[in-house]
Formats: C-alpha cells, structure tokens, sequence
C-alpha cells in the first residue's frame, strides 16, 4: 500500500512538470499515461490486491489519480490550439497581414460614373441579354433589312435565321435593351443601359470585336432636341469638367430623326492639336437624337403624343480621353502593370 501510494505520488510529479510543445509530445505524453497499456491503467490494475476494507478509500484515491491525469490532456491540447503549424506560439498582439485587395477596371470605374451622373438626372439604369433575337437588335431600331450593320461581315450570328425562327446575334448596341424596355413599360421612360456589345472587327489598338457602351433613353411628352443638349452638356461638365465645350454636328442613324454627333474640346490637348483629335482640337464622343416615329410605333407609343431623345456612347473612348489610354487592347490583357495604375481612383 506505502508503496503505491508513493509510486502515485512520484507519478503525478511527473506529469505536472510534463510540458508538450508540439502534436507528437501530446499524443506521447496521452500513450504514455492514459493508454490502453498505460501508467493509469497499470496503477489501477494494483486495486486486486489492495485489502478489501481499503478497497474503498484506495478508490478514491486513484480516480483523483486519473482526473488529474485527464485534466493534464486538456490543457496541453488547449495550449496546442494557440500555436500555429510551426509549432511557434502565436503573439496574438501583433498586427494582421494585410489582405491585399484588387483594382476597378477602368472601363468599370468610367462606367460608374457615367452611370452615377445620369442617375442623378433621375435615370434609371436597365440591362439585358447579349445573344440577342434579330428584332430586339435590329427589326425595332428602323433599320432595314439589307442595312449593312445586319451583314455578316459586321455581326456575329449565333444562328441563322431558319424559315420559322429569327436569327440570334451577339447584340451589337445596347439599343436592344431598349427595345426591352420599351416593349414592358409606358412613357414616361428614362433609363440608361450599360453593357458589352460585340461587332465583327478585326483586334487592333483603335477596334476591338467587343466594347461597352452606355445608352440613354427618354421617352415623355414634350421632349424636345433642347432636352437632348443639356442633358449631354451636363453629362461632360460632370465628368470633364466646366470647361468642356461641346459641338453637335447633324448626322444620321435610323432609330433616331433627326440626329446629331456631339463633339468636346480635346481633354489631352486643350484644344492645341495632338494625335487624339488628329490636330483638330475636336474629338466625337457620342451619337444622338431624336427618337424615330416608327421606333416609338414598335411599342405602341403614339409617336402624336409623346417624343422622346436617345443617345449613344463608348466606355473605352470616354476612359481615353479621361486617362490617355490609347490602345484597346490594353483593357482586354489583363496585364497588371496597366490594371494597379488605377488603385486609388
Ligand atoms: C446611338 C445614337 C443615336 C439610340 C436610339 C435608341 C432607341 F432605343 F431609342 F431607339 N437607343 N439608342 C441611339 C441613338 C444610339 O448610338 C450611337
């Protein structure tokens, strides 16, 4: 009895000065004494030959042996669980790494703010498809048959138009969300479609087989060519500046009659003459106009009662002009020496 009693003692010793720093010293030290082969196990197989009137107290005894055995384990797995895979203790005071984040695209952050500017003139902002039907794309906006624009050479179909279904297209403006719009709601409508568009052109650095476009659309009554202007001009002074001057010269599109071609002074040059408005210190920026009576008859707007202006403009050319950026193809390599020079816009 002395002696186990002893032996107890001198083990219990050594499991409180037992320190484990890593997962192999813990599983030794749980081997070691509470294994199935362990010192616990081995105290407690003694207890048939302890005399039956100290059975009792000897019982007590050992299982205050085991729990403080047990209790051991739980405290070297907790110190464990603040150590990392290195077995080194953390310093939980010391400062985060930090996460790294990534940059806007730029066309993105041009979107934005083009997007924010009209919605503060009360546009809404409406999105849509971009494998389109022929009649969304091209039946709807006016445009003929044999236009050009629905040429293969110019579109990229998706699938020919069969003698019972029209073909589909990768749409090549916005318009067609328009369209969409058109056909589910009723005047007044003001709304502006953001979006990729895609047209069948070679890749160099002033064409690209897809861009992005930000088209308007303002359909109520009264609407008239002077709304057209000042809601363009206010658009430029907000994302160019007070300085930009605007000129509109008379063009044609046909979803829209009649229809105007804005240009603004050069933002590279002020006007003196560079590469980017070719030494005419003009550079286009967007098409326009009012919208075509047969377009409004699509929708069954009354083309008597209401007018309504649209507008037409490319993300990359506004990001040029904002940020010199005079490669396309820049926007589409994702090479991140172009990409992080826009972190802190
Ligand atoms: C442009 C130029 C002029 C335009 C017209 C329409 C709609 F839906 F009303 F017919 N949407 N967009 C438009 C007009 C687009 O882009 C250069």
């Amino acid at each position: 009895m002395e002696q186990l009693l002893a032996q107890i003692e001198s083990i219990q010793k050594e499991i409180a000065a037992t320190v484990a720093k890593t997962t192999a010293e813990v599983e030794a030290y749980r081997i070691k004494y509470l294994g199935t082969k362990g010192l616990v196990k081995q105290i407690m197989g003694e207890m048939k030959n302890v005399p039956v009137e100290q059975k009792k107290e000897f019982g007590q005894i050992l299982n205050a042996f085991k729990i403080v055995a047990e209790e051991k384990l739980e405290v070297l797995l907790a110190a464990l669980g603040e150590q990392d895979e290195n077995n080194a203790t953390i310093d939980t005071t010391l400062p985060g790494d930090p996460i790294s984040v990534g940059t806007r695209h730029p066309l993105n952050l041009v979107r934005n703010q083009m997007v924010s500017i009209f919605k503060r003139l009360g546009f809404a902002v409406a999105e849509g498809p971009e494998v389109e039907d022929d009649w969304h794309n091209f039946g709807a906006m006016n445009l003929p048959a044999d236009h050009p624009a629905r040429d293969m050479q110019d579109t990229f179909y998706v699938q020919e138009a069969t003698e019972n279904n029209s073909a589909w297209l990768l749409r090549t403006h916005t318009s067609s969300v328009q369209a969409r719009v058109m056909e589910t709601q009723k005047p007044p409508i003001r709304v502006i479609c953001p979006g990729r568009v895609y047209r069948n052109e070679t890749i160099s650095a002033r064409a690209h087989c897809f861009f992005h476009q930000v088209e308007g659309l303002y359909i109520d009554e009264n609407v008239s060519f002077a709304d057209l202007k000042q809601t363009l001009y206010f658009f430029v002074q907000e994302m160019f500046g007070k300085e930009v001057k605007v000129r509109f010269r008379p063009s044609y599109f046909p979803f829209t009659e009649p229809s105007a071609e804005m240009d603004i002074s050069c933002q590279i040059c002020a006007g003196k003459g560079c590469n980017i408005c070719k030494h005419t210190g003009w550079v286009e920026i967007l098409g326009s106009g009012m919208v075509h009576p047969n377009v409004l008859k699509n929708f069954g707007i009354d083309p008597e009662k209401y007018t309504g202006f649209a507008f037409g403009m490319g993300v990359e050319r506004i990001t040029q002009l904002k940020y010199q950026v005079n490669d396309l193809r820049l926007y589409s390599q994702n090479d991140l020496r172009f990409l992080q020079q826009f972190k802190s816009v």
